[in-house]
Protein backbone atom coordinates (compact mmCIF):
# COMPACT_ATOMS: atom_id res chain seq x y z
CA UNK A 1 0.00 0.00 0.00
CA UNK A 2 2.85 2.26 0.95
CA UNK A 3 4.56 1.78 -2.48
CA UNK A 4 1.03 2.08 -4.27
CA UNK A 5 0.96 5.38 -2.48
CA UNK A 6 4.67 6.82 -3.19
CA UNK A 7 4.34 5.73 -6.71
CA UNK A 8 0.90 8.01 -7.36
CA UNK A 9 2.37 10.62 -5.83
CA UNK A 10 5.55 10.34 -7.67
CA UNK A 11 3.55 10.27 -10.71
CA UNK A 12 1.90 12.98 -9.78
CA UNK A 13 5.02 15.23 -8.95
CA UNK A 14 6.84 14.40 -12.57
CA UNK A 15 3.59 15.29 -14.37
CA UNK A 16 2.92 18.53 -12.38
CA UNK A 17 6.77 19.52 -13.29
CA UNK A 18 5.69 18.52 -16.75
CA UNK A 19 3.53 21.36 -16.82
CA UNK A 20 5.98 23.93 -14.92
CA UNK A 21 8.15 23.20 -18.02
CA UNK A 22 5.94 24.05 -20.32
CA UNK A 23 5.26 27.46 -18.62
CA UNK A 24 8.06 30.32 -19.62
CA UNK A 25 11.03 30.80 -17.55
CA UNK A 26 10.93 34.58 -15.74
CA UNK A 27 14.37 35.29 -17.17
CA UNK A 28 15.35 34.64 -20.35
CA UNK A 29 19.05 35.71 -20.24
CA UNK A 30 20.09 33.01 -17.85
CA UNK A 31 18.59 29.90 -15.51
CA UNK A 32 18.61 28.51 -12.46
CA UNK A 33 21.49 25.74 -13.64
CA UNK A 34 23.77 28.15 -15.04
CA UNK A 35 23.70 30.57 -12.17
CA UNK A 36 24.74 27.44 -9.82
CA UNK A 37 27.66 26.84 -12.09
CA UNK A 38 28.82 30.40 -12.21
CA UNK A 39 28.44 30.68 -8.40
CA UNK A 40 30.78 27.77 -8.24
CA UNK A 41 27.98 25.19 -6.64
CA UNK A 42 29.06 21.88 -8.05
CA UNK A 43 26.18 20.00 -9.11
CA UNK A 44 26.97 17.49 -6.65
CA UNK A 45 26.35 19.98 -4.06
CA UNK A 46 23.39 20.65 -5.35
CA UNK A 47 22.52 17.11 -5.46
CA UNK A 48 23.23 16.92 -1.62
CA UNK A 49 21.13 19.98 -1.16
CA UNK A 50 18.40 18.34 -2.80
CA UNK A 51 18.83 14.98 -0.65
CA UNK A 52 18.57 16.85 1.88
CA UNK A 53 15.16 19.27 1.79
CA UNK A 54 13.56 15.97 0.24
CA UNK A 55 14.54 14.38 3.66
CA UNK A 56 13.45 17.89 5.38
CA UNK A 57 9.96 17.30 3.45
CA UNK A 58 9.27 14.11 4.40
CA UNK A 59 9.08 12.46 1.32
CA UNK A 60 10.84 9.24 -0.02
CA UNK A 61 14.88 9.32 -1.75
CA UNK A 62 13.04 8.69 -5.21
CA UNK A 63 12.17 11.85 -5.09
CA UNK A 64 15.60 13.61 -5.09
CA UNK A 65 15.71 13.98 -8.67
CA UNK A 66 12.23 15.82 -9.00
CA UNK A 67 13.39 17.70 -5.58
CA UNK A 68 16.30 18.93 -7.53
CA UNK A 69 14.46 19.76 -11.27
CA UNK A 70 11.48 21.38 -8.97
CA UNK A 71 14.38 24.11 -7.53
CA UNK A 72 16.09 24.16 -11.27
CA UNK A 73 12.19 25.18 -12.81
CA UNK A 74 11.74 27.51 -9.50
CA UNK A 75 12.04 30.13 -11.93
CA UNK A 76 8.39 29.47 -13.32
CA UNK A 77 6.76 30.21 -10.06
CA UNK A 78 6.68 34.25 -9.46
CA UNK A 79 6.92 35.22 -6.20
CA UNK A 80 5.33 38.44 -4.27
CA UNK A 81 6.86 39.34 -0.85
CA UNK A 82 5.26 42.17 0.71
CA UNK A 83 6.74 43.70 4.05
CA UNK A 84 4.26 44.37 6.91
CA UNK A 85 5.45 45.57 10.58
CA UNK A 86 8.34 43.50 11.29
CA UNK A 87 11.95 43.78 11.66
CA UNK A 88 12.79 42.07 8.38
CA UNK A 89 14.41 39.09 10.00
CA UNK A 90 12.55 36.81 7.92
CA UNK A 91 14.13 38.09 4.45
CA UNK A 92 17.43 37.85 6.36
CA UNK A 93 17.42 34.54 7.61
CA UNK A 94 17.35 33.57 4.12
CA UNK A 95 19.67 36.04 2.54
CA UNK A 96 22.50 36.10 5.06
CA UNK A 97 24.73 33.43 4.83
CA UNK A 98 28.28 33.78 4.49
CA UNK A 99 28.65 32.46 0.84
CA UNK A 100 25.16 32.11 -1.50
CA UNK A 101 23.11 28.65 -0.58
CA UNK A 102 21.52 26.97 -3.00
CA UNK A 103 18.36 28.08 -1.36
CA UNK A 104 19.19 31.86 -1.20
CA UNK A 105 20.40 31.96 -5.22
CA UNK A 106 16.98 29.95 -6.37
CA UNK A 107 15.27 32.41 -3.70
CA UNK A 108 16.72 35.89 -4.63
CA UNK A 109 16.40 34.97 -8.55
CA UNK A 110 12.52 33.99 -8.51
CA UNK A 111 11.55 36.27 -5.76
CA UNK A 112 12.98 39.50 -8.32
CA UNK A 113 9.35 40.04 -9.60
CA UNK A 114 8.66 42.09 -5.97
CA UNK A 115 10.21 42.08 -3.45
CA UNK A 116 10.34 45.63 -0.85
CA UNK A 117 14.43 44.86 0.74
CA UNK A 118 15.83 43.38 -2.61
CA UNK A 119 14.36 45.37 -5.66
CA UNK A 120 16.38 48.30 -6.63
CA UNK A 121 13.37 50.33 -7.31
CA UNK A 122 12.22 52.70 -4.89
CA UNK A 123 9.18 55.39 -4.78
CA UNK A 124 6.83 55.55 -7.70
CA UNK A 125 8.84 52.74 -9.69
CA UNK A 126 8.28 50.14 -6.58
CA UNK A 127 4.48 50.88 -6.60
CA UNK A 128 4.70 50.14 -10.19
CA UNK A 129 6.46 47.64 -10.10
CA UNK A 130 4.04 46.12 -7.49
CA UNK A 131 1.16 46.90 -9.93
CA UNK A 132 2.62 45.05 -12.97
CA UNK A 133 3.88 41.86 -11.55
CA UNK A 134 0.30 40.84 -9.89
CA UNK A 135 -1.31 41.67 -13.20
CA UNK A 136 1.61 39.99 -15.08
CA UNK A 137 1.57 37.28 -13.45
CA UNK A 138 -2.36 37.05 -12.35
CA UNK A 139 -3.47 34.14 -11.05
CA UNK A 140 0.27 32.48 -11.29
CA UNK A 141 2.31 34.20 -8.60
CA UNK A 142 2.92 32.89 -4.21
CA UNK A 143 2.30 35.48 -2.53
CA UNK A 144 4.21 35.84 0.63
CA UNK A 145 3.55 38.35 3.47
CA UNK A 146 6.43 39.15 6.14
CA UNK A 147 5.27 41.11 8.97
CA UNK A 148 2.24 41.56 11.11
CA UNK A 149 -0.58 44.17 9.84
CA UNK A 150 -2.18 47.21 11.42
CA UNK A 151 -5.35 46.94 11.38
CA UNK A 152 -8.58 49.58 12.72
CA UNK A 153 -8.10 53.00 13.45
CA UNK A 154 -4.57 52.17 13.46
CA UNK A 155 -4.57 50.88 10.29
CA UNK A 156 -3.32 53.95 8.87
CA UNK A 157 0.03 53.49 10.65
CA UNK A 158 1.58 51.40 8.38
CA UNK A 159 1.39 53.65 5.05
CA UNK A 160 3.42 52.13 1.94
CA UNK A 161 4.72 53.65 -0.97
CA UNK A 162 4.01 57.54 -2.56
CA UNK A 163 -0.12 56.11 -3.06
CA UNK A 164 -0.26 55.69 0.53
CA UNK A 165 -1.95 52.80 0.33
CA UNK A 166 -1.97 50.45 3.90
CA UNK A 167 -0.70 47.69 4.11
CA UNK A 168 -3.89 45.79 4.71
CA UNK A 169 -4.87 47.03 1.55
CA UNK A 170 -1.76 45.69 -0.09
CA UNK A 171 -2.20 42.36 1.70
CA UNK A 172 -5.89 42.40 0.41
CA UNK A 173 -4.67 43.69 -3.42
CA UNK A 174 -2.02 41.00 -3.63
CA UNK A 175 -4.13 37.99 -2.20
CA UNK A 176 -6.68 37.99 -4.70
CA UNK A 177 -4.82 36.69 -7.62
CA UNK A 178 -2.57 34.68 -5.56
CA UNK A 179 -1.88 30.87 -6.58
CA UNK A 180 -1.06 30.28 -2.62
CA UNK A 181 -0.07 32.38 -0.07
CA UNK A 182 2.25 31.61 3.04
CA UNK A 183 2.64 34.16 6.21
CA UNK A 184 6.40 34.37 6.41
CA UNK A 185 7.31 34.37 10.10
CA UNK A 186 5.42 34.65 13.72
CA UNK A 187 4.04 38.41 12.97
CA UNK A 188 2.85 37.53 9.97
CA UNK A 189 1.33 34.23 10.59
CA UNK A 190 0.40 35.14 14.50
CA UNK A 191 0.80 38.72 14.85
CA UNK A 192 4.56 38.42 16.19
CA UNK A 193 5.72 41.07 18.47
CA UNK A 194 3.71 44.00 17.13
CA UNK A 195 0.57 42.42 18.42
CA UNK A 196 2.28 42.16 21.95
CA UNK A 197 0.36 43.84 24.48
CA UNK A 198 -0.51 46.64 24.42
CA UNK A 199 -0.79 45.84 20.39
CA UNK A 200 -0.93 49.64 19.86
CA UNK A 201 -1.46 49.41 16.09
CA UNK A 202 -3.88 46.44 16.76
CA UNK A 203 -1.55 44.48 14.14
CA UNK A 204 -3.44 41.01 13.43
CA UNK A 205 -2.06 38.09 11.38
CA UNK A 206 -2.27 37.71 7.83
CA UNK A 207 -5.23 35.48 8.14
CA UNK A 208 -7.47 37.59 9.89
CA UNK A 209 -6.98 40.28 7.25
CA UNK A 210 -7.34 38.56 4.01
CA UNK A 211 -10.33 35.92 3.13
CA UNK A 212 -8.02 33.62 1.60
CA UNK A 213 -6.24 30.39 2.73
CA UNK A 214 -3.24 30.96 4.69
CA UNK A 215 -0.54 28.61 5.18
CA UNK A 216 1.89 30.33 8.36
CA UNK A 217 5.56 29.59 8.22
CA UNK A 218 6.33 31.01 11.74
CA UNK A 219 9.35 31.65 13.71
CA UNK A 220 10.92 34.90 14.55
CA UNK A 221 12.66 34.72 12.18
CA UNK A 222 11.96 31.10 10.32
CA UNK A 223 14.86 28.93 8.63
CA UNK A 224 15.60 29.41 5.15
CA UNK A 225 14.98 25.37 4.61
CA UNK A 226 11.19 26.11 6.22
CA UNK A 227 10.50 28.68 3.91
CA UNK A 228 12.18 27.46 0.26
CA UNK A 229 10.91 23.67 1.07
CA UNK A 230 7.41 25.04 1.45
CA UNK A 231 7.75 26.75 -2.17
CA UNK A 232 9.45 23.63 -2.99
CA UNK A 233 6.43 21.20 -1.95
CA UNK A 234 4.16 23.05 -4.21
CA UNK A 235 6.23 23.32 -6.84
CA UNK A 236 6.84 19.24 -6.50
CA UNK A 237 3.06 18.84 -6.08
CA UNK A 238 1.02 21.78 -7.04
CA UNK A 239 -0.53 21.40 -3.53
CA UNK A 240 -0.64 23.24 -0.57
CA UNK A 241 1.04 20.69 2.22
CA UNK A 242 -1.11 19.05 4.98
CA UNK A 243 -0.71 21.63 8.05
CA UNK A 244 -1.74 21.41 12.26
CA UNK A 245 -4.62 23.37 14.04
CA UNK A 246 -2.37 26.50 13.86
CA UNK A 247 -2.14 25.68 9.85
CA UNK A 248 1.62 25.17 10.59
CA UNK A 249 3.15 22.76 7.31
CA UNK A 250 3.16 19.07 9.08
CA UNK A 251 6.75 18.29 7.53
CA UNK A 252 8.17 21.34 9.17
CA UNK A 253 6.11 22.18 12.73
CA UNK A 254 5.17 18.69 13.51
CA UNK A 255 7.10 17.94 16.34
CA UNK A 256 8.31 19.74 19.54
CA UNK A 257 11.93 21.10 19.75
CA UNK A 258 12.30 18.96 23.03
CA UNK A 259 11.94 15.79 21.00
CA UNK A 260 14.51 16.71 18.38
CA UNK A 261 16.92 18.33 21.15
CA UNK A 262 20.92 17.24 21.62
CA UNK A 263 20.21 17.68 24.95
CA UNK A 264 17.36 15.78 25.33
CA UNK A 265 19.27 12.87 27.14
CA UNK A 266 20.18 15.66 29.32
CA UNK A 267 17.07 16.13 30.30
CA UNK A 268 16.20 12.78 31.06
CA UNK A 269 19.45 12.04 33.02
CA UNK A 270 17.87 15.02 35.03
CA UNK A 271 21.41 17.10 34.38
CA UNK A 272 20.54 21.08 34.23
CA UNK A 273 21.98 24.03 33.28
CA UNK A 274 21.15 26.36 37.09
CA UNK A 275 22.71 29.71 35.77
CA UNK A 276 23.99 30.93 32.83
CA UNK A 277 27.57 30.39 32.98
CA UNK A 278 27.79 27.68 35.57
CA UNK A 279 29.21 24.27 35.01
CA UNK A 280 26.34 22.59 33.89
CA UNK A 281 26.14 25.22 31.09
CA UNK A 282 29.98 24.37 29.97
CA UNK A 283 28.74 20.78 29.81
CA UNK A 284 25.93 21.59 27.61
CA UNK A 285 23.13 20.88 30.01
CA UNK A 286 19.74 20.95 29.47
CA UNK A 287 18.43 24.50 29.74
CA UNK A 288 14.99 23.65 30.86
CA UNK A 289 15.60 25.59 34.77
CA UNK A 290 16.96 28.71 32.95
CA UNK A 291 13.77 29.38 30.65
CA UNK A 292 13.87 26.86 27.90
CA UNK A 293 10.46 26.47 26.27
CA UNK A 294 11.26 23.74 23.49
CA UNK A 295 8.77 21.38 25.55
CA UNK A 296 5.82 23.75 24.60
CA UNK A 297 7.21 24.53 20.68
CA UNK A 298 6.47 23.09 17.40
CA UNK A 299 9.46 23.52 14.94
CA UNK A 300 12.27 21.41 13.72
CA UNK A 301 14.99 23.78 14.23
CA UNK A 302 17.68 21.38 15.64
CA UNK A 303 17.68 19.21 11.96
CA UNK A 304 17.85 22.26 9.86
CA UNK A 305 19.06 24.63 12.21
CA UNK A 306 20.23 28.41 10.28
CA UNK A 307 22.81 30.53 9.06
CA UNK A 308 23.30 27.58 6.32
CA UNK A 309 23.05 24.45 8.86
CA UNK A 310 25.26 26.16 11.67
CA UNK A 311 23.59 26.45 14.64
CA UNK A 312 20.77 27.14 16.38
CA UNK A 313 19.37 28.53 19.57
CA UNK A 314 20.11 25.55 22.17
CA UNK A 315 23.18 24.36 20.49
CA UNK A 316 24.18 28.20 20.65
CA UNK A 317 23.80 27.75 24.79
CA UNK A 318 20.62 29.34 25.46
CA UNK A 319 16.65 28.49 25.55
CA UNK A 320 14.02 27.85 22.86
CA UNK A 321 11.88 30.90 23.52
CA UNK A 322 9.07 29.31 21.83
CA UNK A 323 9.08 31.72 18.87
CA UNK A 324 7.20 29.46 16.23
CA UNK A 325 4.30 29.28 19.02
CA UNK A 326 1.12 31.95 19.04
CA UNK A 327 1.86 35.11 21.06
CA UNK A 328 5.17 33.12 22.18
CA UNK A 329 5.86 37.21 23.01
CA UNK A 330 2.72 37.35 25.45
CA UNK A 331 2.88 33.87 26.68
CA UNK A 332 6.62 32.21 27.21
CA UNK A 333 7.77 35.31 28.97
CA UNK A 334 10.17 35.86 31.49
CA UNK A 335 12.41 33.75 28.95
CA UNK A 336 15.03 32.86 30.98
CA UNK A 337 12.28 31.03 33.73
CA UNK A 338 10.63 27.94 33.33
CA UNK A 339 7.12 28.60 32.18
CA UNK A 340 5.87 26.11 34.50
CA UNK A 341 6.76 28.14 37.16
CA UNK A 342 4.11 30.80 36.38
CA UNK A 343 1.33 28.38 36.25
CA UNK A 344 2.46 26.93 39.21
CA UNK A 345 3.44 29.82 41.63
CA UNK A 346 0.20 31.57 41.91
CA UNK A 347 -1.68 28.06 42.10
CA UNK A 348 0.46 26.80 44.82
CA UNK A 349 1.76 28.87 46.87
CA UNK A 350 4.84 30.07 45.27
CA UNK A 351 6.41 26.94 44.48
CA UNK A 352 7.42 26.49 41.06
CA UNK A 353 7.14 23.57 38.98
CA UNK A 354 11.06 23.10 39.40
CA UNK A 355 11.13 23.24 43.40
CA UNK A 356 8.11 20.03 42.81
CA UNK A 357 10.61 18.45 40.28
CA UNK A 358 13.54 18.83 42.49
CA UNK A 359 11.86 17.19 45.33
CA UNK A 360 9.82 14.18 43.04
CA UNK A 361 12.95 13.80 40.62
CA UNK A 362 12.85 15.80 36.67
CA UNK A 363 12.30 11.92 35.59
CA UNK A 364 8.75 11.99 36.38
CA UNK A 365 8.61 15.51 34.69
CA UNK A 366 9.56 13.50 31.64
CA UNK A 367 7.55 10.82 32.20
CA UNK A 368 4.27 12.47 32.04
CA UNK A 369 5.50 13.80 28.67
CA UNK A 370 6.32 17.44 29.62
CA UNK A 371 4.05 20.22 27.70
CA UNK A 372 0.76 20.66 27.33
CA UNK A 373 0.31 17.76 29.98
CA UNK A 374 2.40 19.00 32.45
CA UNK A 375 0.18 21.04 34.06
CA UNK A 376 -2.71 18.79 34.28
CA UNK A 377 0.26 16.28 35.47
CA UNK A 378 1.84 17.95 38.02
CA UNK A 379 -0.96 19.55 39.35
CA UNK A 380 -2.25 15.53 40.02
CA UNK A 381 1.31 14.56 41.98
CA UNK A 382 1.01 18.24 44.15
CA UNK A 383 -2.55 17.43 45.30
CA UNK A 384 -1.00 13.79 45.60
CA UNK A 385 1.81 15.25 48.12
CA UNK A 386 -0.82 17.60 49.46
CA UNK A 387 -3.20 14.52 50.40
CA UNK A 388 -0.35 12.70 52.32
CA UNK A 389 -0.05 15.35 54.30
FE1 LIG B 1 11.49 39.85 12.36
FE2 LIG B 1 10.03 38.82 10.12
FE3 LIG B 1 10.53 38.09 13.83
FE4 LIG B 1 8.64 39.06 12.60
O1 LIG B 1 10.68 37.64 11.01
S1 LIG B 1 12.53 37.88 12.84
S2 LIG B 1 10.02 40.33 14.00
S3 LIG B 1 8.84 36.93 12.87
O2 LIG B 1 8.32 39.23 10.68
O3 LIG B 1 11.26 40.10 10.43
FE1 LIG C 1 16.39 20.58 24.91
FE2 LIG C 1 15.06 22.51 26.08
FE3 LIG C 1 14.06 20.05 26.10
FE4 LIG C 1 16.21 20.66 27.56
S1 LIG C 1 14.10 21.47 27.82
S2 LIG C 1 15.95 18.86 26.26
S3 LIG C 1 17.31 22.14 26.25
S4 LIG C 1 14.35 21.34 24.34
FE1 LIG D 1 12.60 29.67 17.76
FE2 LIG D 1 12.92 27.86 19.59
FE3 LIG D 1 13.66 27.39 17.16
S1 LIG D 1 13.24 30.03 19.84
S2 LIG D 1 14.33 29.35 16.47
S3 LIG D 1 11.58 27.72 17.83
S4 LIG D 1 14.70 26.74 18.99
Amino acid sequence: MFVDKEKSLLQKAQARLKELEKLNPLHEQTNIPQLLEDTGISRRDFMKWATAMTTALALPASFIPLTAKAAELADRLPIVWLHMAECTGCSESLLRSDGPSVDSLIFDYISLEYHETLMGASGWQAEQNFETAIEKHKGNYILMVEGGIPSGDTEHCLTIGPLGHSGAENCKKAAQNAKAIFAIGSCSSFGGIQAAAPNPTAAKPLYQIITQPVINVPGCPPSEKNIVGNVLHYLLLGTLPPTDAFKRPLWAYGHRIHDLCERRGRFDAGEFVQNFGDEGAEKGYCLYKVGCKGPYTFNNCSKLRFNSHTSWPIQAGHGCIGCSEPNFWDSMGPFEEPVSNHLFKTTFGGVGADAISDKIGITVLSAVAIGIAAHAALSTIFKDKENKH
